[in-house]
């Protein structure tokens, strides 16, 4: 059976009546304090169902077609930020990128004058730019959802810059574009020219930046070097690598292709012609499981579930799992964020499933002012089989 089929059977098939009884975590307290300490024993997880076979941590392919999947499955409070070499990619370093000569941001558009800004004149404005969790708005079960990540990041913050561009009248929006020149197009049908539009009030209210380093180092060729943007709260294809130009344009500047290309896999109504009619391309707030470990001695036969949340406002306390469609949602525990961690926790949920079987681990939150598309619409339920 192809997975689609096999896809389709899971979600409506097998869910229709055959285990009517309840399931749920159970509510102590000792289970977060248990993933904290200890750390996951990943001999005994579960796999997830369903999920393509591709390479996790492991950089492959080339240009735009590039990617680093990363492994979410072991992640524990002591390693919610993730190391540079496993920090996902998408798009690899450009083979045509000259980045032997001394970097330069050319200034563009409705400006007093065109301008090239050296990057070394930025340098002494590097400051740290806080713990920031990104994630590709194209990020599926296809690739075990690893293309989500949290680092560290230093870097110029872009009010400054724009501010010394000297706008002119009529300037209303402001486009930023990397370097995006492959010697080989792409095979997924990816669009080459990395380039959003932005109005400085949006770039300003998320503090948006000009990242030279990630987790105190420099940026690596594949996330960037030696600089790109990156706007916390906003999807992954906001966050132009190998940024070479700044441009002021006015209101009716025509949407970027990059725009275009991801109107729908950032909730835009169609493909809207002009950038104003783009919205803001923020992440809601998601969450999903990361790994499912069988029982152990002295956990009275309970499953742990161990998840991840992420993106909006991290309103914590009301997320809710459940296993199958016809059964209620309970509250997981929520471990606090680690100090600076904003926007990235970790949930666990101690399940004791009635009966074996293929369980559907879906998550939302019971709030009806937190907007969660992609959780209503189950895009990362995950699915096992016990
Ligand atoms: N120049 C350029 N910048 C780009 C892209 C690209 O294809 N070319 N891809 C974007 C997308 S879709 C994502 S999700 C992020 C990924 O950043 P990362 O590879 O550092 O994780 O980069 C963005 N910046
Ligand atoms: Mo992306």
């Amino acid at each position: 059976m192809g997975v689609s089929n096999r896809r389709t059977f899971l979600r409506t098939g097998l869910f229709s009546g055959a285990w009517l009884a309840a399931a749920g975590c159970s509510g102590g307290q000792t289970g977060a304090d248990r993933s904290s300490s200890a750390g996951p024993e990943l001999s005994r997880t579960v796999p997830f169902l369903d999920e393509e076979d591709v390479p996790l941590e492991q950089a492959f392919g080339h240009g735009l077609d590039g990617r680093l999947f990363t492994d979410l499955s072991g992640l524990s409070a002591e390693s919610l930020a993730i190391p540079t070499e496993r920090f996902f990619v998408r798009t690899r370093r450009p083979d045509l990128l000259d980045d032997s000569a001394p970097w330069t941001l050319r200034a563009r558009g409705l400006v007093k004058e065109p301008r090239e800004i050296p990057l070394s004149t930025l340098e002494p404005l590097v400051q740290p730019a806080g713990f920031h969790v990104m994630e590709c708005s194209g990020n599926t079960s296809g690739g075990h959802f690893g293309l989500l990540s949290a680092a560290s990041w230093s870097g110029v913050p872009l009010t400054g810059v724009l501010d010394m561009l000297q706008p002119l009248r009529g300037a209303s929006r402001v486009l930023i574009s990397g370097f995006d020149e492959h010697s080989a197009p792409s095979r997924h049908r990816s669009v080459a020219g990395a380039s959003w539009i932005f109005t400085p009030e949006q770039l300003r209210d998320a503090n948006a930046f000009l990242a030279t380093a990630m987790n105190d180092a420099p940026l690596t060729s594949d996330h960037g070097a030696p600089v790109r943007l990156v706007v916390p709260g906003w999807y992954g294809c906001v966050n132009v690598k190998w940024v070479d130009r700044i441009e002021w344009v006015d209101d009716n500047a025509p949407a970027t292709p990059q725009m275009r290309e991801f109107a729908e896999r950032t909730h835009q109504s169609g493909i809207p012609h002009l950038a104003r009619d783009y919205r803001p391309a923020a992440l809601e707030q998601a969450a999903m499981a990361v790994r499912v470990e069988r029982p152990s001695a002295g956990t009275g036969g309970a499953y742990r579930v161990t998840g991840v949340t992420w993106g909006g406002k991290l309103e914590t306390e009301r997320l809710m799992i459940r296993f199958r469609p016809d059964e209620a949602y309970l509250p997981v525990r929520v471990a606090p964020p680690s100090a600076g961690a904003t926007g990235w926790a970790l949930w666990t949920c101690d399940w004791r499933p009635a009966a074996s079987g293929v369980y559907a681990l879906q998550l939302r939150f019971q709030d009806p002012n937190i907007a969660q598309r992609r959780l209503d619409t189950g895009h990362y339920t995950r699915y096992v089989q016990l």
